[in-house]
């Protein structure tokens, strides 16, 4: 590699945002899809703004291969963000929401062939397909930077690349880890700013740990042309990397979150001894004032905000029953000294769905959604305010900024989301950025199964529990392309987002159970189960602290259950349902075990498990023989 490459030389600008001021002509005249005069201006390139080798030459090597017009380094700081609203708002990237009604809110409109994670697209590419398992496409790597390149040559000519440095997790939290997006879209600038810890803290972390010898992630990103045919997610565990092309969407494009923060992140903890997980992390605080920190899985668009910024039913309320929010999608734990999991919440933000978002079902998310956010996809009223369906008013222009028509379909795209900071959360809890985590009392797997899985039921030990989590299984939501409503397995709810072999992720999970080790219970639980009608049995929402507080009361011994082949359930009287008017028969519904669907359910698993081969764990395979063998087909 080049100290001085040719794109350089050619005259790829590098700049530093300006800290205030007029934001420079560059970006106020670049247009993203634009070819600009005066590319190949000449000049001294100023320095570059870090002192770590590794990272200049990464950065001119991929400005050698894109030729940019411009490079500018983030620091993140708000002169900086501001220069780059301003700069979208002429573009038209943004768009300003009500100002009266959402001070500093904006509305991005994607292109309609870009609204979700591309799961067909996205490839682990490990040195042998073996290491990536059935559970993700994979390709050579060799293969893969080939494509990529080719995709990246001159793909930013005209463009500004930016330099995103960023940090997942507290800045001085040990259990957090670093990264660097280059990317082509100031509009993911604008969201990593909200969803990592971006900037020069960060910037000086890297070079830091870059001096003892530690790597950062490197991701590069380009929207490309937005071309669903030309769009590709590749990671490259062994090597710490990512290669994005063609998506400005969320998962797809920011990053930090599914391809660092659970792919690449899954990788290395394997590696080093944690874990990377798809959950949220609740702190429930009873009335004696002991908080209890709860990690949740659940697949996406099955509840995780919703569950992590719960308020409590009025009669918990009155009892002095709270719930902390650390995080709504991301958890990293670690075994502390006292043999315990520690764990923390990777991201700053939240990158909610918004569809559903009401007063109803998450008060606190709505509460910080009225100033400082990004909206994607939304729909907007006639003066302009974010509208999706669960919210009051009437849309006016939909999604894609047509007069809503329902011949068009939903208003808001069912996918739509916010960006928005984690400390506008009224439940923030103020142990969210402990740099040693917070310790896990229970673990949950959570599903979308309209038949079969119990409310509540847990699991006897941590080898059960691990079971548990490997045969989760949910019915498919819009949060990725492809069909809605299908049933599949999906492991940890990681099944889209694990970066190597499930079996050899399943091996991971069980090895926590060590000598020393203070593991978590497991549980599982199913918000979704419906009656004879088709109608939900379970109301839900801040109702869920009920099934959660017997979990906690478990957990410290206070709480009977039923053994059952599946696991432990709550006992008639174990479950608080006070005030929720069930109708007959609902609860006995709702934590039924049907010993003969359980039996196939098992046997699916085991089939499910036996597509991983010989590397599957024994311990796994016999632990589900052993509840189909208890099960017994009557
Ligand atoms: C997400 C997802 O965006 O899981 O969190 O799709
Ligand atoms: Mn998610």
């Amino acid at each position: 590699m080049s100290s001085t490459p040719d794109s350089m030389r050619r005259g790829a600008v590098p700049v530093q945002l300006p800290p205030d001021g007029a934001m420079p002509a560059p970006l106020r005249a670049m247009a993203p899809h634009e070819p600009r005069d005066g590319d190949a201006r000449g000049g001294d390139a100023p320095t570059t703004p870090t002192t770590l080798v590794a990272l200049r030459d990464w950065v001119a090597s991929v400005a050698a291969l894109t030729q940019p017009a411009h490079i500018a380094w983030c620091d993140g700081s708000d002169a900086e963000n501001a220069r780059l609203v301003a700069m979208m708002l002429d573009t038209g990237d943004l768009l300003r929401l009500n100002p009266d009604t959402h001070p500093d809110c904006y509305l991005h409109r994607s292109s309609p062939s870009d609204v979700a994670r591309v799961e067909h697209l996205t490839f682990v590419c490990t040195p042998t397909n073996d290491e990536a398992g059935p559970n993700n496409h994979w390709m050579a790597p060799a293969e893969a930077h080939a494509k990529m390149d080719a995709l990246y040559a001159g793909c930013m000519r005209g463009r500004t690349m930016y330099v995103v440095p960023y940090c997942m997790g507290p800045i001085d939290s040990p259990l957090a880890r670093c990264g660097v997006e280059i990317t082509d879209s100031p509009y993911v600038v604008a969201n990593m700013r909200i969803m990592t810890r971006m900037g020069a803290a960060a910037l000086a972390r890297i070079e830091r740990e870059g001096a003892e010898g530690l790597p950062f992630v490197r991701g590069l990103h380009s929207i490309g042309e937005l071309d669903p045919e030309r769009r590709f997610i590749m990671h490259f565990p062994q090597e710490l990397s990512i290669k994005s092309f063609g998506s400005g969407y969320g998962g797809n494009a920011l990053l930090g979150k599914k391809c660092h923060a659970l792919r690449i992140a899954s990788h290395q903890a394997r590696g080093e001894g944690w874990l990377a997980e798809h959950m949220l992390i609740v702190g429930i605080e009873d009335p004696q004032g002991a908080t209890h920190y709860v990690a949740a899985a659940f697949p996406s668009a099955c509840g995780k905000t919703n569950l992590a910024m719960l308020i409590p039913p009025e009669g918990y309320r009155e009892k002095g029953w709270k719930v902390w929010t650390v995080g709504d999608d991301i958890c990293w734990m670690r075994p502390g000294a006292d043999g315990r999991l520690y764990a923390i919440n990777p991201e700053a933000g939240y990158f909610g769905v918004a569809p559903g978002t009401s007063e109803k079902t998450n008060p606190n998310a709505l509460a910080m959604l009225d100033r400082d956010a990004i909206f994607t996809n939304v729909a907007v009223t006639a003066d302009n305010q974010p509208w999706w369906d669960g919210l009051p008013g009437t849309p006016a222009l939909d999604w894609q900024g047509r007069p809503v028509d329902k011949a068009n379909g939903p208003a808001a795209h069912p996918n739509s989301r916010f960006t928005v900071s984690a400390r506008r959360c009224p439940s923030y809890s103020p142990h969210a950025e402990d740099p040693q985590g917070v310790p896990i009392s229970a673990i949950v797997f959570g599903g979308r199964r309209e038949s079969l899985v119990p409310l509540v039921f847990e699991a006897r030990d941590w080898r059960h529990g691990v079971l548990v989590g490997a045969g989760m299984a949910s019915e498919t939501t819009a949060a990725a392309t492809g069909a809605v409503g299908v049933v599949r397995r999906d492991s940890m709810a990681m099944k889209p987002f694990v970066g190597y072999n499930f079996a050899d992720y399943f091996a991971h999970w069980l090895s926590f159970d060590a000598p020393g080790a203070v593991l978590p219970k497991v549980f599982h639980v199913n918000w979704f189960r419906k009656g004879a009608d088709g109608k939900f049995l379970w109301p839900g929402f801040g109702d869920n602290l009920r099934v959660l507080e017997w979990m906690l009361r478990r957990v410290q011994g206070n709480a009977g259950a039923l053994e059952t082949p599946i696991g432990n359930l709550p006992l008639e009287g174990d479950l608080d349902v006070e005030g929720l008017g069930m109708a007959p028969g609902a609860l006995d519904a709702l934590l039924h075990v049907d010993r003969d669907g359980w039996y196939d359910e098992m046997e699916a698993v085991g089939e499910y498990l036996a597509g991983f081969g010989d590397r599957v764990p024994p311990a796994l395979v016999e632990e589900q023989q052993r509840i189909s063998a208890e099960l017994g087909r009557p």
